[in-house]
């Protein structure tokens, strides 16, 4: 890469050495090319100053802060990108929430940013932009004339056509993606959906090499599916835990769950199809529990507070109807718990549940993988609906919908013996270590560095 690497994501991190896959990811990235990294940062909020403020003291890199103003927050964050885009990604247009102020808010800060960022950037340099919050950006970067290279990453899942419908008009994904070099997505599916929409809705022509070919310029549509830091998260697992007392409270048959309380997780229909597993298990006498992590997340929006208060009273009703004197079998955990934490809950855990009902990739399912004890590892119950399925397939995989068959999937996980469990292990670990984040990160750099955005004459020939 000739000149400097900028990249931009919705929330900047803060700490000097950031926790937590993407972040830390990216974070190392630009530690070995050195750049900036543009992204929002709270404190700037009440009072956002015309151009990008410079935070902490990076020795390897920059980090410049943009700010959003209330209104800001509520129609690009809340409105546009968390009523809108969300929904219609996941598939729940029923809760998409219209307003021409959150269309009005989500351009306006693109166009902003695109400001902010074209002062900072030289022609050499190649922009990075991560998920949905800036679908415009190219398109507002080259209108003010920036001809680098830009390229994007959509972390949840491409919508279909048919749902595309769900967007205003104006908002077209369409055009906004055109002016990227490289379309990165989590999985051939999405390839698949974002290459229909190009051709169906700018009659873009499909070319030999999965570019898209539009008017004299192309655009790279591909996967790259994303991972975890896969050596820190085997050797944080492994430690043993610190704290004695609860390494004992937690000793029987334990079910994890990890999720922010997102509605696209299918939580509801996990607690249903546990509580499906209490009620048949043929064995009474054996008590397992399910550990829900499930950390707030976006509650200023109405559908998350819905889903809250569904899960609290499925919570309530699950442990009245299950709990003895002696065990209470879900243990719902509405808080963010430690990483370090984290990574020893998965390895004591018999089973991972990971039931979303639309997921672009979820990182959970390789976090529950890579902290197994290879010797006697536990079993991933899998919804075929994330984008974590597409690769591994000999996760059990489920149909979130059917309480049923994720019963089932428990049933046959819990009673799993020790070969078939190593044989699913060593097969889902394949894919986890193929997808590790730092390899993922220099795969699309390389393939936006060899993007070529202009068709030149001989392409025409
Ligand atoms: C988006 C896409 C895609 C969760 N609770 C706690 C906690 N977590 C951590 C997990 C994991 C991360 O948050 C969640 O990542 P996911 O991938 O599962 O889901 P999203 O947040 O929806 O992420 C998703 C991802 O972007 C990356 O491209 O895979 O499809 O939706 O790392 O461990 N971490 C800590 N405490 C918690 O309570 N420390």
């Amino acid at each position: 890469m000739s000149g400097k690497l900028i990249v931009v994501s919705n929330r900047i991190p803060t700490a000097a050495t950031p926790a937590g896959g993407l972040v830390y990811a990216l974070h190392e990235t630009l530690r070995k090319t050195g750049g900036i990294w543009v992204g929002s940062d709270p404190e700037f909020h009440a009072s956002p100053s015309r151009s990008l403020t410079e935070i902490g003291d990076q020795s390897a890199y920059r980090r410049l802060a943009f700010g959003l103003t209330e209104l800001d927050h509520q129609t690009f964050y809340l409105g546009f990108a968390n009523s809108v885009l969300w929904p219609v990604c996941h598939r729940r247009g029923d809760l998409v929430r219209m307003s021409r102020r959150f269309e009005q808010g989500y351009r306006r800060v693109n166009k902003r940013l695109a400001q902010q960022i074209f002062e900072v950037a030289k022609v050499d340099d190649t922009i990075w932009v991560h998920d949905y919050h800036f679908f415009p950006l190219a398109s507002e970067l080259r209108k003010l004339g920036f001809e680098g290279k830009i390229g994007f990453f959509l972390h949840i899942p491409f919508p279909a056509l048919g749902d595309l419908g769900a967007l205003p008009l104006e908002a077209s994904l369409a055009r906004w993606l055109a002016d990227y070099d490289l379309v990165g997505l989590q999985t051939r599916a999405d390839v698949a959906r974002c290459l229909e929409m190009f051709r169906s809705e700018l009659g873009a022509e499909l070319m030999n090499d999965g570019k898209i070919k539009y008017g004299d310029q192309t655009v790279g549509v591909r996967s790259f599916p994303i991972g975890i830091d896969v050596d820190t998260f085997v050797a944080t697992a492994k430690r043993p835990m610190a704290d004695a007392k609860l390494a004992a409270d937690l000793s029987g048959d334990i079910v994890i769950g990890v999720d922010r309380l997102d509605y696209s997780k299918g939580l509801p229909n996990r607690f249903r199809a546990f509580g499906r597993y209490l009620e048949t298990r043929t064995d009474k006498s054996r008590r397992a529990s399910l550990l829900q992590i499930a950390p707030p997340t976006r509650e200023e929006v109405t559908a998350y507070q819905d889903i809250r208060h569904e899960l609290e009273e499925l919570a309530g009703r699950l442990n009245g109807e299950n709990a003895e004197l002696d065990w209470t079998p879900l243990r719902y955990i509405h808080r963010n718990i430690d990483r370090n934490l984290l990574a020893k809950l998965y390895r004591i855990a018999r089973v991972g549940l990971v039931t979303p009902f639309a997921d672009g990739m979820n990182l959970v399912a390789k976090e529950y993988i890579a902290a197994q004890d290879p010797n006697d590892p536990g079993v991933l119950v899998l919804s075929r609906m994330a984008g974590a399925a597409e690769d591994m397939t000999q996760a059990l995989l489920v149909n979130p919908y059917d309480i049923e068959e994720m019963s089932e999937a428990l049933t046959q996980a819990l009673n799993m013996p020790l070969q078939e469990r190593q044989d699913r292990y060593e097969a889902c670990m394949a894919q986890v270590k193929a997808t590790d984040v730092g390899r993922w990160s220099e795969n699309y750099l390389s393939a936006l560095k060899d993007s070529r955005r202009k068709l030149s004459w001989d392409s025409f020939s």
